[in-house]
């Protein structure tokens, strides 16, 4: 594979600073030799900078730097539709509010290609707001909302090609708000939170989505935000939330996600490494983006899952 490095040092989705300098940690962390290591081909595009916007009129007053979220947005819809022609992105978070712009740039890819976009989105919070139902203002809690094509994102580039909500599954939910919970379970996103998890094992969900993921001929984007994991080994996150999926849970999911081969892109998001010591948190992400793309202990055949 041709793995693309796109570093996206956004930081305002939210207030706490810092994911500016997630994807210096990655480079650091040495993300290229554990890719190259795995016989990928690695390209490091350097770091994007948002668009110039203008100011935005009719977003809710609490909304939190809405002209530079917009304006990364767009710069990351044309840097996701110009990487997926090269290869597989993976984008070097950055808040999550970078997956405004990954995702709905991959699934005008898709579209391009006839090709149904699928999203796993791997994080303790569902991010379905709208700058409306959002109740702190940040908008890295709103990149689910954008790409479905929810309305209220007022001065923001026009989602061409809404995932459809059914092609959505968010694995790890304990962090969920009333409107968001409303939302959810009028909509057709399958969520599993931990309790689901916790009874079921992180498997057979996950076994679930990605049949139905091959069976549509999709390509599939996996967002996977720091607070996933348990705040215990993944502390530089400014939204801990304890009782998040293990390290183990973590990589079988990505070891799945590598044998079902449908992968097509990745963000790596949320990291802050201001929070952290020694950059811990910063390997445990590569070390899980390596299992997803090859990295193993002994060789199985592949979708031995299924
Ligand atoms: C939170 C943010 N639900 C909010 N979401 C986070 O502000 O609406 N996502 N931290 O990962
Ligand atoms: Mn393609
Ligand atoms: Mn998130
Ligand atoms: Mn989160």
């Amino acid at each position: 594979t041709n793995c693309i490095l796109i570093g996206a040092p956004v930081d305002c989705g939210k207030r706490r600073r810092g994911c500016l300098m997630g994807p210096d940690a990655y480079r650091v962390a040495n993300i290229t030799r554990a890719l190259t290591d795995l016989g990928h081909s690695v390209t490091d595009r350097g770091n994007l900078t948002p668009r110039a916007t203008a100011p935005i009129d009719g977003l809710p007053p609490q909304t939190h730097l809405a002209e530079e979220v917009a304006g990364w947005t767009a710069t990351l819809i044309e840097a996701a539709e110009t990487a997926m022609a090269d290869g597989l992105p993976i984008f070097l978070g950055g808040d999550h509010a970078l997956s405004l712009g990954s995702v709905a740039g991959v699934a005008n890819h898709a579209a391009a290609e006839g090709r149904p976009q699928f999203v796993l989105w791997l994080d303790a919070h569902s991010d379905f707001h709208t700058p409306q139902s959002s109740g702190s203002g940040n908008l890295h809690g709103t990149p689910l909302g954008y790409v479905t094509g929810r309305e209220g994102f007022a001065g923001f580039p026009e989602v061409r090609n809404p995932v459809p909500q059914d092609n959505i599954c968010i694995l790890g939910l304990r962090s969920v708000d009333a409107a968001e919970r409303d939302a959810l379970q009028g909509s057709d996103i399958r969520y599993i939170d931990m309790r689901a998890i916790d009874e079921r094992g992180i498997a057979r969900p996950l076994k679930d989505f990605l049949a139905h993921v091959e069976a549509q001929g999709g390509a599939l984007h996996v967002s996977l935000d720091v607070d996933f994991l348990d705040p215990s080994f993944a502390p530089a996150v400014g939204t801990t939330v304890p009782g998040g999926a293990t390290m183990r849970e973590a990589h079988l999911a990505m070891e799945m996600i590598c044998d079902s081969g449908l992968m097509t892109s990745l963000d790596l998001v949320e990291l802050n490494p201001f929070l952290d010591e020694r950059g811990r948190t910063a390997q445990v992400m590569v070390d899980l983006a390596a299992s997803a793309l090859g990295r193993r202990v002994f060789d199985r055949p592949t979708r031995a899952f299924t």
